[in-house]
């Protein structure tokens, strides 16, 4: 034996752990080979030629933006800590280029990747009678009744048909005998390959099962005697392969969630920044710009959808510091176990809108999900918030069928007013009911997707009224937030009224805050409506010791006062919630009122869209018929004054 290998193995571990706690505790930015070019020209010929001339690839121009192309250089090391210059200028001094900007590589996180749970099981009887989320009666020790309510849309005739969803993830298992006939290729795309094959690539311990796995459950073959059946069985499923690549960039993300926009209905993302409870982060600039083209131009007009999993980071994490999840153009969907109770891995925030199902508590191995998985096989084991945001893509695609019209906002609205409390229990956040008598909960939102109840209020449903956005005050004075007690800051608003952007009926409300502190995740914040509706924007993260970031214009959103009459007294609380002492500051508060002038819902559809409806319009008359008493002992009081 070489006298000198021992050794030269012992160098190269030395170097493999110097490297990787390199990787641990360097914390600035990484570059990556992809390189953001805008020209003055944006035509293809000269973007070939461009790439060509300097020895890039050009990998196509972004369909959101006129002039932007993705260009790679494969000269360029996978991941520096330092921007490539001499490729950057040389691009930079092309008189065809009017901008360079060399991609960062972040990390972003599929949600729920259990090694240790994931058993896989080969079953050759359909999976049908253990989907419990779909039909259950009680099996895995679940709750009859505790499911997603598809039965009573797939009896009225919605199945999926005619509508695209897109999972962006891993790749799909397309030859699946139980996703091939449903599979969406033109549709599909490999943005971490880049060529139209969204396979997942292979590992022996199946990491990139997640994508085959979400795929199932919307739309798995139904009748074929495979697995199982997806929740929209007749729906298109589309491939967008886009985690799985060295590190994330902008691009990726911005491209994957504008691939093809008047093809593809829905997409569905179980993923984001890391859930360790001490992140705070979100989409960049292109996935922002990405979106807003998407809700605004997607869907011929209507709007893409975004179904957003909430979150796996537990009750350490907040998902209001994940800024894919709170975003008011994505739908963010929690999950709820079969027993009712919440999940151990459950982030909560007042930015979820609703719940779907993930697997259950006890160690009963039916109680997971049901689905296909990769190389053909069924698994009974996939889970996690992952599990629940593909569920309520399903369930959106049945309510689109129903009515093809539907806006991004008309199904928010819809699952605002058809989401059901179930038998879904809490014990740590209690349900409450909002200003015009909506039931919401912290962390499940306004409750469990009702598919049947969704596709009945969809069929007949009228589109809601403009939005505007009302700039409803900001407190750019820097406060104190004191180490015990509660700092309370107010701003008193008439929403708008007498502009044109006036809100008096709310869908959104954010607030957009500056803030520091010696310890971040010690800090928490609760935001209170004119009507009294208390959302809890910033819980405690024990994990997050944060002392130098703070939140720089972080738009925290609450979905719970839905509904409400904005006008009036909003108020803003802080505190530190832990053990040791704390200091920071809010140094800007900015209130964002979205919803419309108008009453979103017609008076007509009380007759069919059920209690919450009945509730809003109780309020609505109750209101009206307060105010005209007000006026009117004001009119006999200034008449007895005049007498
Ligand atoms: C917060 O910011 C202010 C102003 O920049 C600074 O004076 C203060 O030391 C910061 N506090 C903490 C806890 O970082
Ligand atoms: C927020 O509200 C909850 C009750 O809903 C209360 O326990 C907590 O102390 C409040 N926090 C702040 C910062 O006001
Ligand atoms: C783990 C597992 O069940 N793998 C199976 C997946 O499907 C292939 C093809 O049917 C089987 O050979 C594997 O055993
Ligand atoms: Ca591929
Ligand atoms: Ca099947
Ligand atoms: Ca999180």
């Amino acid at each position: 034996m070489h006298p000198a290998a021992p050794c030269a193995a012992a160098y190269l571990l030395t170097l493999l752990v110097v490297a990787s706690r390199m990787m641990l505790t360097y914390t600035g930015p990484l570059y990556t080979e992809h390189f953001l070019v805008q020209l003055h020209r944006g035509d293809p010929e000269t973007a070939k030629k461009v790439a060509r001339d300097h020895s890039f690839i050009n990998r196509g121009k972004l369909s959101f933006a006129g002039d932007l192309f993705h260009f790679s250089n494969p000269t360029v090391s996978k991941s520096r800590m330092r921007r490539s210059l001499s490729h950057q200028l040389r691009l930079d001094k092309d008189p065809r280029v009017k901008m360079v900007k060399q991609q960062e590589g972040f990390s972003r996180e599929k949600r729920g990747y259990k090694t240790l749970q994931d058993i896989h099981t080969n079953m050759k009887d359909p999976l049908f009678h253990k989907q419990w989320y779909l039909v259950n009666t009680g099996q895995a020790d679940g709750k009859p009744g505790l499911d997603l309510n598809v039965e009573e849309a797939w009896k009225l005739g919605f199945t999926g048909r005619g509508i695209v969803i897109a999972i962006m993830d891993d790749g799909i298992d397309y030859l699946h005998p139980d996703l091939l006939a449903n599979y969406h290729a033109e549709a599909s795309y490999d943005f971490s390959s880049n060529d139209p094959y969204p396979y997942p690539r292979y590992t022996d311990d199946w990491f990139n099962s997640h994508g085959t796995r979400c795929a199932g459950e919307v739309s798995a073959v139904a009748n074929n005697d495979v697995c199982g059946v997806g929740v929209a069985y007749n729906s298109m499923v589309a491939g967008i392969r886009m985690l799985d690549q060295p590190f994330m960039t902008d691009i990726i993300e911005a491209s994957a969630i504008s691939h093809l926009p008047h093809v593809v209905d829905i997409y569905s993302a179980s993923w984001g920044p890391t859930d360790d409870g001490r992140t705070v982060d979100g989409p960049r600039e292109l996935t922002l710009q990405a979106m807003a083209n998407g809700v605004n131009k997607g869907r011929g007009g209507k709007g893409s959808i975004y179904v957003w999993a909430s979150g796996d980071g537990g009750s350490f994490d907040d998902c209001n510091c994940d800024g894919y999840a709170s975003s008011m153009w994505t739908i963010s969907i929690n999950s709820a176990i079969n027993d009712g109770r919440t999940a151990l891995y459950d982030e909560s925030c007042s930015s979820t809108i609703a719940s779907t199902f993930s697997n259950g508590r006890k160690k009963n191995p039916e109680a997971g999900v049901a689905t296909t998985d990769l190389y053909g096989n069924c698994t009974l084991r996939h889970s996690g918030t992952s599990a629940a945001a593909p569920e309520a893509a399903g369930v959106f695609a049945l309510a689109l069928e129903a009515n093809p019209e539907l806006t991004w906002r008309d199904l928010q609205h819809l699952t605002v007013l058809t989401s059901k409390r179930n038998q879904l229990h809490d014990e740590v956040h209690h349900w409450k009911r909002n200003g015009v008598g909506f039931e919401f909960n912290h962390l499940f939102g306004y409750g469990v997707l009702d598919a049947g109840a969704i596709v009945r209020l969809a069929r007949s449903w009228r589109s809601v009224p403009e939005r505007f956005h009302c700039h409803a005050g900001m407190i750019s004075r820097p406060r104190l937030i004191p180490p015990f007690g509660t700092l309370r800051l107010t701003i008193t608003t008439n929403a708008c009224t007498g502009h044109s952007d006036q809100v008096h009926y709310l869908e959104h409300v954010q607030a957009v805050v500056t803030a520091n502190a010696s310890r971040r995740g010690d800090l928490t914040f609760n935001l209170t409506s004119p009507m009294g509706t208390r959302s809890l924007l910033l819980g405690r993260r024990p994990r997050d010791d944060d002392s130098l970031v703070g939140f720089h214009r972080w738009p925290f959103m609450t979905t719970h006062t839905w509904g409400e009459d904005p006008r009036g007294t909003w108020a803003l609380e802080a505190a530190f919630t832990g053990e040791t002492p704390q200091r920071g500051l809010i140094a800007e508060w900015t209130l964002m009122l979205h919803g419309t002038h108008d009453p979103p819902y017609d008076r007509q559809a009380v007759l069919t869209g059920g209690s919450k409806l009945a509730n809003f319009w109780r309020h609505q008359l109750e209101q009206e018929l307060e105010d005209a008493m007000e006026e009117s002992v004001a009119q006999r009081r200034a008449s007895a004054g005049l007498s």
